[in-house]
């Protein structure tokens, strides 16, 4: 399967290591499994690292503002139902700022999948604390740790709405079939993508 016909021919930003590249490689080979057109595939994606994946993706795509990735594929959905509509974002964005997005999202059950690079941290600003930041995890933001607890994304969105598919992954296990299974998934899908920032992360201690 040629999965390398969803390349931009731009390299990567990622720090050496970082496991966006996972995601990258593992949704470029998920798209041409599926035997997906380029054109037939609209990716609205955040803004912060994980955001970044806008520049190496090569089908139609949106780069969206930091929390507002969703409602753009939401639109696209809603107006364009033959396409298939992805989201790639991190915790900050999806689980912080765009919460109420996700909500909504889970809610109308619309068939969008949510591809959360979730590393626990605001990243791309090098290191605060975002929604997923364990509780007592020191961070940029937070050097005494931070006393909020973090948010269960998935079970929360499936409380929501218990049709749609919610699951937390690893980014080493599975991760194409996992997103195969999510994109075929006649409903709202969200992945939530446990990662490690290989440059921030060590700031995460108790
Ligand atoms: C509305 C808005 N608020 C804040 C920012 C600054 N900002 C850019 S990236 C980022 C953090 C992104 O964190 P996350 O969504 O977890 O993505 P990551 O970089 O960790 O992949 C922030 C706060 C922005 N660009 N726009
Ligand atoms: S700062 Fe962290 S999330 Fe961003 S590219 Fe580097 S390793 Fe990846
Ligand atoms: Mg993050």
């Amino acid at each position: 399967m040629n999965w390398k016909k969803f390349d931009t021919g731009k390299t990567p930003t990622w720090c050496p290591g970082c496991p966006n590249y996972l995601l990258w490689l593992a949704l470029k080979q998920s798209l041409a499994e599926l035997k997906l057109k380029r054109e037939k595939i609209v990716i609205a994606y955040d803004i912060g690292c994980a955001g970044n994946m806008a520049d190496f993706i090569k089908t139609y795509g949106v780069h969206t503002l930091h929390g507002r990735a969703i409602p753009v594929a939401m639109g696209v959905k809603y107006f364009r139902p033959e396409l298939t509509v992805i989201v790639v974002g991190g915790d900050g964005g999806i689980y912080g700022e765009g919460l109420n997005h996700l909500v909504t999202a889970a809610r109308a059950n619309i068939d969008i999948t949510v591809l959360v690079a979730n590393n626990h941290l605001y990243s791309l600003t090098t290191g605060q604390a975002s929604p997923t930041t364990p509780k007592g995890a020191a961070s940029k933001s937070t050097p005494q740790g931070t006393d909020l607890n973090p948010l269960p994304a998935v079970a929360m969105v499936k409380k929501v709405n218990p049709q749609v598919l919610a699951e937390t992954i690893s980014p080493q296990q599975h991760l194409k079939e996992k997103i195969k299974k999510a994109i075929k998934f006649p409903g709202f899908a969200l992945l939530d993508i446990d990662q490690t920032c290989v440059t921030f992360g060590k700031l995460l201690r108790k």
